[in-house]
């Protein structure tokens, strides 16, 4: 074997245990005690876990005010391995009027060489032309693109209920999974209204104007929508309670309705959208869906428990709080202005360790299960990905459950100029990540140049009968 772990406790979905683990050509070869080989890594003391999969990820992707993202493939990827990760699923965003095709393209050209990670794209479908949907969709889910995002709001990304009800039928036809971001367009533009009205322009009102009622009503439709045409979908970024039972609802009927939720909705509130007095600071944590409360947590820390959720992403959104990113004289007039989204590839894993496993309210299989092995199943990677079993890639990630220090921007990989978990007291944090059996970050720091390569994916479990 080119290399042997050994020593180390092995953690997947299901089971954990003492054994080496042996790697041949990039993949698993043997699990076993006493293995050998040409090189060997001490992992005495430490957690073996397969590789982190952040399913949710933006890079280098376009706003419609031209406000250029803080990360790129380089430096996404790099923050991406030294936070844990061996796979992200980040998005070719097609803008309005161009050809599916030409964007996957476009996204290729800024990926290709310069991924520490194993990358696979979703498209973001926001023009469903006859076009589109007859022919480019088809031809692409063929090619490995199984999963696909949708809008129900921002004006230069929604779709209306009749374009939902098109791109769910496509889906449907060719078994290919929709990723839905559910928030209510007229709602949210009838709050922004009224809020500017009585002045109400601070980053804070980004909170309010993004309700939860809205959110709460837009899955609803979604599921809806889903039910109608009988196809499979995710709710991606589920923020609180609200949005959560429409979801526990539909899965009560048997309806096929996968969620996501993400390290925001654990790990910040409203609140912080305040900033120090209603100031500026609080654009550092403006996404959408917005932070909710305490009750919404306690929600989400029971649905990453009970299974409401799948899988849990970063929905990392990288801009800059200087003034090339998020502070803009424009954004200072108004919340709305403010580009919607956080960094966050590189802390997800050691926010849910600390914050579910350390303290007791997940156990370590949840853990795995949210943060690889499941999104593997659901995006058509698995058992490549996702798991340590004889005959995966050799993607594994070296886990020290002792480790305590807290998040520092300083010590971060991203592009970006602040963390919005600054400060944030972590227990147990990455300290090797391996992919296809070559060592990409050690103690934070990514070694080595990007080997990443682009993924093809098989149909989402979501299709097979339960
Ligand atoms: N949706 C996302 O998925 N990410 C950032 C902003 C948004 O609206
Ligand atoms: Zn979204
Ligand atoms: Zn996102």
């Amino acid at each position: 074997m080119d290399l042997v772990i050994t020593g180390g406790t092995v953690v997947t979905a299901s089971d954990s245990y003492a054994a080496d683990i042996g790697i041949r050509d990039g993949c698993i070869v043997q699990i076993g005690q006493g293995l050998e080989g040409a090189e060997r890594i001490d992992a005495t003391g430490l957690l073996v876990l397969p590789g982190g999969i952040d399913a949710h990820v933006h890079l280098d992707q376009p706003t419609s005010d031209g406000t250029v993202m803080a990360d790129g493939f380089a430096s996404g990827t790099r923050s991406a391995a030294a936070g844990g990760n061996t796979t992200v699923l980040p998005f070719a965003l097609q803008i309005k009027g161009q050809s599916l095709r030409s964007c996957v393209e476009d996204y290729h050209r800024k990926a290709d060489g310069n991924c520490h990670t194993d990358v696979s794209f979703h498209l973001i479908v926001t023009d469903p032309t006859p076009q589109v949907l007859g022919q480019e969709l088809p031809a692409l889910v063929q090619d490995g693109y199984t999963s696909f995002k949708v809008f129900m709001t921002y004006d230069d990304l929604v779709l209306n209920d009749a374009e939902l009800l098109d791109v769910f039928e496509v889906a449907r036809r060719e078994r290919a999974l929709v990723m839905v971001h559910a928030e209510g367009h007229d709602a949210i533009k009838h709050l922004t209204r009224r809020l500017e009205d009585m002045g109400r322009t601070a980053p804070f009102y980004h909170g309010q104007a993004h309700a939860q009622i809205a959110e709460r009503e837009a899955t609803h439709r979604a599921i809806s929508h889903a039910q109608l045409i009988d196809v499979p979908i995710v709710i991606v970024h589920v923020s609180g309670r609200d949005p959560m039972e429409q979801i526990q609802w539909a899965r009560a009927r048997g309806l096929k309705v996968h969620a996501e939720t993400c390290s925001q909705y654990i790990a910040l509130t409203a609140d912080d959208l305040r900033g120090l007095n209603m100031d500026f600071e609080g654009a550092k944590y403006v996404c959408s869906p917005p932070p909710r409360d305490a009750d919404s947590q306690a929600a989400i820390w029971q649905g990453l428990r009970d299974g409401t959720f799948d899988i849990f992403s970063s929905d990392h959104c990288p801009f800059r709080i200087d003034g090339t990113g998020k502070d803009t004289p424009r954004a200072r007039t108004s919340f709305k202005w403010v580009p919607n989204g956080i960094p966050g590839v590189e802390t997800r894993l050691p926010i849910l360790f600390s914050e579910g496993v350390s303290k007791g309210r997940i156990s370590l299989q949840r853990f795995v299960a949210l943060t690889s092995t499941n999104p593997a199943r659901l995006y058509g990677l698995y058992p490549q990905k996702g798991s340590i079993a004889i005959g995966a890639d050799a993607d594994l990630t070296l886990w020290d459950p002792t480790l305590t220090r807290p998040i520092r921007q300083t010590a971060l990989n991203h592009g970006c100029d602040y963390t919005p978990y600054e400060g944030m007291d972590i227990t147990g944090w990455p300290v090797r990540t391996i992919l296809r059996g070559q060592t990409i970050a050690v103690d934070g720091k990514v070694v080595g140049t990007p080997t990443g390569g682009h993924l093809v994916r098989g149909t989402s479990e979501a299709f097979s009968p339960e």
